[in-house]
């Protein structure tokens, strides 16, 4: 996906840190990876997937972005919740461009308006982006969004096809501050593999398990061992639930549902970690890991 970066020279180099907001399942996570050229963050059909702020950095021959991945904005109870929408605003005060994600098959909704007066009152350069271009638009789906028509500038994109990517790139660009290099070039991420790992873990537990319950499961990696074999990474799971009739149907009949969740995840860090990966998963009851904002935090959903 490297051609997706533009290639005309800039004159300065420049360098800076990209958000991307937006409300559950608007498409920022698929974003985020096209724009870093390679999968790291998960992404399902289900609402409220990323828990956390996640860094991918690209760097270019004459910039570098550091793209924060955040969850979507919505509103809820809980710690859990908190956290994530912490985790969001964090981003939208550390970061010097915003893009406002707006999945174009919907169009604008009412939650954007306060997002997009915040973005605003903040004084730095924003754009809006309607993503999943490839799909098609209904006719209440208005683009670019009339409540937008006289502020920043506004681009279809899709994730899938790659469509506007490069002009995205040269948008985003052309709002970078000029600066050296913030991290080193080989960098792709703060977060430990193990994470990483983590979250595919719950791409298939979201995938695999229906309605409230993939809501319901968070994923702690005990064991992550690359150093006994250099060809193969041991990796050993434990997937929280809050109840004990989460913890059977999780389990499946006969232990064929995680036998598919962990088929599916384990696919997915292979391609991660380009190595043979023996995963081992265990259902665990936890009753309140989403109720306490330091077992959340250790959970790696900051
Ligand atoms: N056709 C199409 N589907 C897309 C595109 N981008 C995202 N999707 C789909 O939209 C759904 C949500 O995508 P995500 O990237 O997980 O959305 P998100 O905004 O990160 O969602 P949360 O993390 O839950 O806030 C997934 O089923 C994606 O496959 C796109 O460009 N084209
Ligand atoms: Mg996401």
């Amino acid at each position: 996906m490297a051609r997706d970066a533009p290639v005309g020279a800039a004159a300065a180099y420049r360098s800076g840190v990209v958000a991307l907001l937006g409300l559950p399942n608007a498409g920022k996570s698929m974003l985020f990876n096209r724009l870093l050229g390679q999968k790291l963050a998960i992404v399902t059909p289900k609402p409220q997937t990323t828990r956390s702020r996640l860094l991918g950095i690209r760097t270019l021959e004459h910039a570098q972005l550091l793209f924060l991945d955040t969850p979507g904005l919505h509103e809820g109870k809980g710690e859990l919740h908190a956290s994530m929408q912490r985790a969001s605003s964090a981003a939208v005060e550390d970061c010097d461009v915003a893009l406002l994600l707006i999945d174009s098959t919907r169009g604008w909704e009412p939650a954007h308006g306060a997002l997009a007066a915040r973005l605003a009152s903040l004084g730095r350069p924003w754009l809006v982006v309607g993503t999943k271009g490839d799909l098609p638009r209904p006719k209440r789906a208005v683009w670019p969004p009339r409540e937008v028509r006289d502020g920043p500038p506004a681009l279809l994109v899709s994730a899938r096809s790659g469509a506007g990517i490069r002009a995205l790139f040269s948008a985003i660009l052309t709002h970078l501050p000029p600066g050296p290099p913030l991290r080193g070039s080989d960098e792709l991420t703060d977060r430990p593999l193990r994470f990483l790992a983590g979250e595919l873990v719950r791409e298939a537990v979201f995938e695999q398990l229906r309605e409230e319950l993939p809501y319901a499961v968070a994923v702690e990696v005990d064991e992550y061992d690359e150093t006994t074999r250099s060809d193969l990474v041991r990796i050993r799971a434990n997937l929280l639930v809050r109840r004990r009739s989460q913890k059977s149907i999780v389990v499946g009949a006969g232990g064929e549902r995680i036998r598919s969740i962990g088929i599916q995840a384990r696919h997915e860090i292979e391609r991660l970690v380009e190595r043979k990966v023996h995963l081992d998963l265990w259902v665990k009851v936890e009753e309140d890991w989403a109720e306490q904002r330091r077992r959340i935090e250790a959970l790696g959903y900051v």
